[in-house]
């Protein structure tokens, strides 16, 4: 019986960590460093592959309301799996992290980026839709330029009202301008859902 409890807790656990789940696609992690070095992270975290070719990211630019958009590369993302865009002219230490470059992935920190499902259903986004902050949107732990920002794991929902207040701190944590060692993975705490099958990118974002 104690065996019996303990291969449980321990499937459990094993299930748990196997994959934890959001309701949808994420953006997971953005950086505005020097020079040419912009990049965003995004994080599949649900349970079934997603077609990225159905997502796009519209960036607002200095509060415009006018997007410019940027379609995301044809092809599944598994669960678990990050997709990384760089801006083309970025160093080449970001350029290797890269899935998919795009000279529109263009952003200063006074920007405002939305990913979008079918060209128009709001997945989740950063930054306010309409406003110019000034240089950057800021808060007690930092500002949205010259820094990396990585989403809580424990976000687990996309923000998807793109013109209320936009407070970094609610949601990220802030790192020093041109870290990089986040970009390719993630973890969102989510709560267990069990796998039948573990993937390359389930494997890194939880053991990473
Ligand atoms: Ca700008
Ligand atoms: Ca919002
Ligand atoms: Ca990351």
């Amino acid at each position: 019986m104690q065996r019996i409890i303990f291969l449980t807790a321990v499937i459990c656990l094993c299930a748990g960590g196997a994959l934890a789940q959001t309701d949808n696609l994420l953006i997971t992690e953005y950086v505005e460093g020097s020079g040419n070095n912009m990049a965003l992270e995004i994080f599949n975290g649900t349970e079934d592959l997603i077609n990225l070719g159905d997502y796009s990211i519209d960036r607002y630019s200095n509060g415009s309301t006018d997007p410019v958009n940027i379609p995301l590369t044809t092809g599944d993302l598994e669960p678990g799996d990050t997709w990384v865009i760089v801006n083309p002219q970025a160093d080449s230490a970001l350029l290797e992290l890269a899935d998919q470059t795009d000279d529109n992935l263009n952003f200063s920190g006074d920007d405002a980026l939305v990913l979008v499902f079918n060209g128009t259903q709001v997945v989740d986004s950063f930054g306010q839709v309409g406003v110019d902050p000034g240089d950057y949107w800021s808060c007690d732990e930092g500002n949205t330029q010259n820094h990396t920002l990585r989403r809580l794991s424990s976000i687990c929902t996309g923000d998807t009202d793109i013109y209320d207040e936009f407070d970094p701190c609610l949601e990220y944590s802030f790192f020093p301008i041109d870290v990089f060692t986040g970009l390719g993975y993630h973890m969102a705490d989510c709560g267990a859902v069990a796998t039948d099958h573990t993937t390359w990118g389930t494997l890194k974002a939880n053991f990473r």
